[in-house]
């Protein structure tokens, strides 16, 4: 018997702003500028900025800085959840979450091909990755070590995803945005599939009960992390904002989180591990402990408590797919070569 799912308060509002952005980016490029326009001038009609387009070199930069370490999270976000997946309690929930990994590796294609169109090769994004150069989100670096951590990562890491990507539909690189918006309407149905596995166990047995609330109870400040360094020490916020990448501040992302989240909780019936977290009437906003930013250092920097372990498996996993790149370039070669022979016959 499946167990009705209630509304995930707050989801909705950010889906409505996922399909306003993209009437949006229609609408820009109905109206684009005429002529050449200068960047700053594309950048203060609210315009894209297109491949072919002049940019700034650190616009640039900054932009395969960004996509590559959110190409390579997804792809490294595929293991903490795969590691579930021979484990499922259910041949539904197997399919579920099958089909839910698979689309964090369609996001990261996504993004490599977004990446790709700003001058780097795919060979070198996965160079930076593999050897440490380029990194990816702290959360990924954290442990699933019960079923229901992935009902936690569906509700909290994807929450946090949606929240920290909806914004970036309206990024100012077109390819950016435009990869946003399908990745969002995704992620959107990941935040509900998880909120409704950890519903179902909330509403379980004792040990399943216990179990959901030991996840939430792990998962909440790792998730409240992935926002970044507070405002005041984030190095890149401000020329990002200035060039339309980012719209919101890491700290007004995390409260907009926070403010989403509590009475989902309330709904599941499960407690977020805060015992300061409460409504400032004043503000408008939940009041609530910041997570520890040394800790989140740490991690960025190797020192989480699976980086190695994350790591290793991404090296191994591309040098067994060798012979996969290997099959695929000859094959590509071989239909190049066919088409000239039909171009010069
Ligand atoms: N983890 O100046 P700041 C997913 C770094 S995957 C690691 O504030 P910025 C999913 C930051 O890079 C979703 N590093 O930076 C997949 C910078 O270092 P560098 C992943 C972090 O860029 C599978 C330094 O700290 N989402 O949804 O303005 C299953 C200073 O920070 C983190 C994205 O990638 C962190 N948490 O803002 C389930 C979103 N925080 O580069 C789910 C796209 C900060 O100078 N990225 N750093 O060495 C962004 O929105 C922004 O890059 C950030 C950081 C908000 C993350």
């Amino acid at each position: 018997m499946e167990t009705p799912l209630p509304g995930v308060a707050g989801a909705d509002s950010l889906l409505g702003e996922v399909e306003e952005a993209e009437a949006a980016l229609r609408a820009a490029a109905d109206r684009a500028l005429d002529g050449p326009a200068s960047f700053d001038a594309v950048i203060a009609a609210d315009q894209k900025i297109e491949p072919r387009d002049m940019m700034p070199d650190a616009y640039r930069a900054g932009l395969v800085r960004q996509i590559a370490q959110h190409a390579h999270s997804e792809i490294i976000g595929m293991q903490p959840e795969g590691n579930w997946i021979s484990r499922a309690p259910t041949l539904r929930r197997k399919a579920i979450l099958l089909a839910k990994v698979q689309d964090e590796a369609g996001h990261g294609l996504y993004l490599y091909a977004a990446a790709e169109t700003l001058g780097v090769s795919r060979e070198e994004l996965d160079q930076a990755l593999l050897t440490g150069k380029q990194k990816y989100s702290s959360i990924f670096n954290y442990p699933t070590l019960s079923w229901a951590d992935v009902g936690a990562i569906g509700w909290l890491v994807d929450g946090a995803a949606i929240v920290n990507q909806v914004p970036l539909c309206r990024c100012s690189y077109g390819p950016y945005a435009r990869a946003m918006i399908r990745v969002c309407k995704e992620e959107s149905f990941h935040q509900r599939q998880g909120y409704q596995s950890l519903y179902v166990l909330a509403q379980g047995t004792p040990e399943q009960r216990a179990m959901a609330q030991d996840a939430v109870d792990r998962w909440w400040y790792p998730s409240l992390a992935m926002f970044g360094p507070p405002d005041a020490d984030s190095t890149h916020s401000a020329q990002s904002m200035a060039w339309k990448v980012k719209r919101f501040s890491n700290d007004e992302l995390r409260q907009r989180f926070v403010d989403m989240c509590v009475p989902q909780a309330e709904i599941l019936g499960l407690t977020l591990p805060d015992p300061d977290l409460r409504w400032n009437d004043e503000r408008g906003h939940y009041d609530y402990t910041s997570p520890d930013f040394d800790e989140l250092m740490r991690v960025v920097k190797g020192d989480g408590p699976c980086n190695r372990q994350r790591m290793a498996h991404r090296n191994r996993a591309y040098a067994d797919g060798a012979w996969v790149r290997e099959a695929s370039a000859a094959y590509a070669a071989k239909q190049q070569s066919k088409r000239k022979e039909l171009v010069t016959a």
